[in-house]
């Protein structure tokens, strides 16, 4: 496995997976991706300057032939934080995307009105509140709540990641929103504990809440007994799927951006879905109802 490299420098975090393999689990027709990111080329969509880490370049093409390699049909684009609040790299990828790709931004506060028209226009369905604190300095509840305000006669969502530790602090903020959130990574739950435990039965408590969705995702980042099984992971992604189907969503997190041990092939993380929902109905609300209804509801008949 490579590691990134600028210019002659190499920067210590790991390249996606050179040539990921076909997956075994065969994804049901009109599957979304629905979290994945693309960073860069850094010439044409320059990083942040207060980035905590530089990615490797991962250009929209290299997604589109990851998406028909691993069978889905649809992505989803997630603003990460070594992009800031310039959301063009998703955007542009957006726009070459033939319609199936939509994208989730991160926005500055004093974000104007006709710049969130534009960003509708451009496929933009939700923003993203971070509250990881390795990665930014997070904004206060009360001036995300007003751009809560501004974003809903928009019809979007937000997403929202955070560590489990700071569940306690968010959980009103996040059971009392407005709009749908969805939660990325089921709040980075400890896998290594129970997932009986009374943290994770109050993530579960607030997924009871019918505007509180889950991605699934990141067995990759989580695990700790590792690839390509990640069997800590399982029980965790079984007990969120079957408390909320029809709030569920899934993802590759590809590039897989900010690791620096181990990169999964992209298959692992697709042939995990049938241990995680383990009927055809279940995968189907995963793959392709609960995201449609957020990402394309005008296509859902
Ligand atoms: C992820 C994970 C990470 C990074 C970001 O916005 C970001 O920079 O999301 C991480 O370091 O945990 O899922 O993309």
């Amino acid at each position: 496995m490579n590691s990134c490299v600028d210019g002659k420098k190499t920067l210590g975090w790991l390249d996606f997976h050179p040539a990921p393999t076909k997956p075994h689990f065969k994804v049901p027709h009109g599957a979304v991706d629905a979290h994945c990111h693309v960073f860069g080329p850094g010439p044409q969509f320059p990083y942040a300057p207060e980035r905590k880490y530089t990615p490797c370049d991962a250009g929209k093409d290299i997604l589109w032939a990851l998406r028909d390699k691993l069978g889905f049909s649809r992505n989803v684009l997630v603003q990460a934080t070594c992009h800031g609040t310039d959301n063009s790299a998703i955007l542009d990828a957006i726009t070459h995307s033939g319609g199936r790709a939509k994208g989730v931004a991160s926005v500055k506060p004093s974000i104007t009105d006709e710049e969130l028209t534009g960003l509708d226009a451009g496929g933009i369905k939700g923003v993203r509140f971070n509250f990881v604190r390795r990665l930014v300095d997070p904004v206060p509840q009360d001036v995300l709540l007003k751009l809560v305000d501004r974003i809903k006669p928009f019809g979007w969502h937000i997403v929202i990641y955070f560590e489990a530790t700071d569940l306690p602090e968010l959980f009103n903020f996040i059971a009392d929103m407005s709009i749908p959130v969805v939660i990325d990574h089921m709040g980075r739950p400890d896998v290594t504990g129970s997932s009986e435990s009374s943290a994770f039965k109050q993530f579960l408590d607030l997924m009871t809440s019918p505007h509180v969705y889950s991605k699934v995702t990141c067995p990759e980042r989580l695990s700790l007994s590792g690839s390509p099984t990640y069997d800590d992971f399982v029980p965790f992604a079984q007990a969120v799927i079957a408390h909320a189907p029809d709030r569920v969503l899934w993802g590759t997190d590809w590039p897989h951006p900010n690791l620096k041990s181990h990169m999964p092939d992209d298959a692992w993380l697709v042939d995990m879905i049938p241990r995680i929902a383990t009927s055809t109905e279940m995968q189907r609300k995963l793959l392709i109802d609960n995201p449609m209804r957020l990402y394309w509801p005008e296509e859902i008949s």
